[in-house]
């Protein structure tokens, strides 16, 4: 069996702040990952490439075991739910807060059943459901805040970093779900058969984020926010 190791990366803005960090750790792709269209890029550390691929892709392709490592946002695990995936490192990168949402006092109180557009639907039925909540979800894949302003929903479940896309279509943070990060997800089988590439590659990533190397972390997707 090949020790080589397969990092899946989420595109976006989790790559463009995750590529300094890769390079502390030695790990600089071949070619620029935003402009190639190579999906599987080899680094200059030895034995480890890339692919970078769809944020929402990642936890599955890690499952899987198509990659043995991924970097993922936490919004992108608890909606996964984690399954065969360990969640050894909070690289602390693309930090948000995963919010409910709204316009100010027009969230109906129960018995009302409350319609929450979100691509967050798992998440947001679990965070509801914990406050014996009931509610309607309605799966969106983008631009979420203008569901409220259209009458589409009662809220909404999303991302929220400075606040500025809620403030610009007059929207208000309502309920904080979850702290957000990026993380270092590993496949379970490969933590095992890999360890020793695997453990010394999370001790350099740990080293470049400035964060302590745990052991093998939790189970990843449990949990609110850690
Ligand atoms: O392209 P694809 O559809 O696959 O995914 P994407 O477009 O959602 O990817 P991208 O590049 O936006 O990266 C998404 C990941 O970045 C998420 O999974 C989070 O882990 C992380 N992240 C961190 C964020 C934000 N911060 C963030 N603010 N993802 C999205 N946002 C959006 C949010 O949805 C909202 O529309 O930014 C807007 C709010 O920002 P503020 O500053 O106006 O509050
Ligand atoms: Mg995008």
């Amino acid at each position: 069996m090949s020790l080589d190791l397969t990092i899946a990366v989420s595109k976006g803005r989790i790559l463009q702040e995750a590529l300094p960090l890769l390079a502390r750790a030695g790990i600089v792709p071949e070619e620029d990952p935003e402009r190639s269209r190579r999906l599987i890029l080899p680094t200059g550390r030895a034995g480890v490439r890339l692919v970078v691929i769809r944020a929402a892709d990642v936890p599955t392709y890690v499952q899987y075991g198509a990659a043995d490592l991924g970097i993922a946002g936490k919004d992108v695990l608890l909606e996964h739910g984690g399954a065969g995936l360990y969640e050894p490192l909070d690289l602390g990168i693309a930090r948000c807060r995963m919010m409910v949402a709204g316009l100010p006092g027009a969230t109906p109180a129960p018995p009302t059943r409350l319609r929450v557009a979100t691509k967050y639907v798992t998440t947001a039925r679990r965070h509801f459901a914990a406050q014996g909540r009931q509610v309607e979800t309605i799966k969106l894949y983008g631009s979420m805040e203008l569901a409220p302003l259209v009458g589409l929903a009662h809220c909404i479940v999303d991302l929220v970093d400075t606040g500025g896309t809620l403030k610009a279509n007059g929207l208000v943070p309502l309920e904080l779900i979850a702290e957000i990060s990026s993380r270092v997800i590993v496949n379970q089988a490969a933590m095992k058969m890999k360890h020793d590439p695997v453990k010394a590659l999370l001790a350099a990533l740990a080293d470049a984020a400035g964060v302590p190397a745990t052991a093998s972390g939790g189970r990843a997707g449990a949990g609110g926010g850690g």
